[in-house]
């Protein structure tokens, strides 16, 4: 597979900085080495630069941060991910999780023109799907999945879209922080929502699999978000919003093996790292190690699926 690694050192949709520092702790953790250790052929495209902000851009919803400058982000992150789509896997490093409002808008422009449906697998304690009126901390990492998937009010701010994705095409898992504007918003939409109650009570590896199968089922791409809070903290410490009880280290690398056995990732963002939280950079190699199970590493020469 050739993938293109495309750094996007976003910071200001978060409400801690540091996260501008993920891209060159993900390169330093060896990230470009392990994929082309496992065969890939990988391109290091460098630095996402933002367009230009457009001065003034304000909202009435007052606690919105930094509005000009992410918006001005999203719009030159979408057009690399539209451009680099079109004979790669991208992977998106991030940044705070404002920068899927790119990746993923980005990638569903390409889909659409290909004529297949995006599917967009979100591995994160927080849906992200707070819209520009309901943010009420204001910090536009709170968002992009909302904005990806056409909810209303981000108009005349955020890019237009060429292609939302369907709400019922996406899958959330991990959650185990949400607001109660989210909540009502999710439900409404369709998103298919597995919180950490459902992970605990059937185990991640159905829930994943049931999913996966309406990808292939309709011959989707799959676009992968995964946040660093997704993780339990007691293992990724690396991230402004630590939230108890995330997903286990074998919990964790399983999703990637699935992932890697179904063939059906198309993109990956890898974002909310914080390197200045994190501890001799575990959080970074974890990531590492992580990717590298989604994109092939194994234990044994042996899928996950049953016998
Ligand atoms: C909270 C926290 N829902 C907010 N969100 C995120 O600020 O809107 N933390 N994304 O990582
Ligand atoms: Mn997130
Ligand atoms: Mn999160
Ligand atoms: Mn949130």
């Amino acid at each position: 597979m050739h993938c293109r690694l495309v750094g996007a050192p976003v910071q200001d949709g978060a409400g801690r900085m540091g996260c501008d520092m993920g891209p060159s702790a993900l390169r330093a953790a060896g990230l470009g080495a392990a994929l082309s250790e496992l065969g890939h052929h990988v391109t290091d495209m460098g630095t996402v630069a933002p367009a230009l902000a457009r001065p003034g851009l304000a909202h009435g919803n007052a606690a919105l941060k930094a509005l000009p400058e992410i918006c001005a982000w999203t719009q030159a992150i979408a057009e690399i991910a539209y451009t680099a789509s079109a004979d790669a896997m991208p992977i998106f490093l991030g940044g705070d999780h404002s920068i899927s409002a790119g990746s993923v808008s980005g990638v569903a422009r390409r889909a659409a023109e290909q004529g297949r449906p995006l599917f967009v697998l979100w591995l994160d304690a927080h849906p992200d799907f707070h819209t520009l009126e309901t943010s009420a901390s204001g910090n536009l990492h709170g968002v992009p999945l909302a904005y990806a998937a056409g909810q209303a009010g981000f108009e005349g701010y955020f890019p237009e879209l060429a292609a939302p994705v369907d709400p019922t095409r996406i899958c959330t898992l991990g959650l185990r922080s949400v607001d109660p504007a989210e909540r009502c918003a999710l439900h409404e939409a369709g998103v298919s929502v597995h919180d950490m109650r459902a992970i605990d009570e059937y185990g991640i590896a159905p829930l994943l699999r049931a999913f996966l199968e309406r990808v292939a089922g309709q011959n989707g791409m799959l676009h992968v978000s995964l946040d660093v809070d997704f993780l339990d903290p007691s293992i990724a410490p690396a991230v402004g919003t630590t939230v108890p009880g995330g997903a286990t280290f074998r919990e964790a690398h399983l999703v990637m093996e699935m992932l890697h056995d179904s063939g059906l990732v198309s993109s990956l963002d890898l974002v909310e790292l914080n390197p200045f939280l994190d501890e001799r950079g575990r959080t970074a190699v974890l990531l590492v190690d992580l990717t590298a199970s989604l994109m092939g590493r194994r234990i044994m020469d042996r899928p996950t699926r049953s016998h």
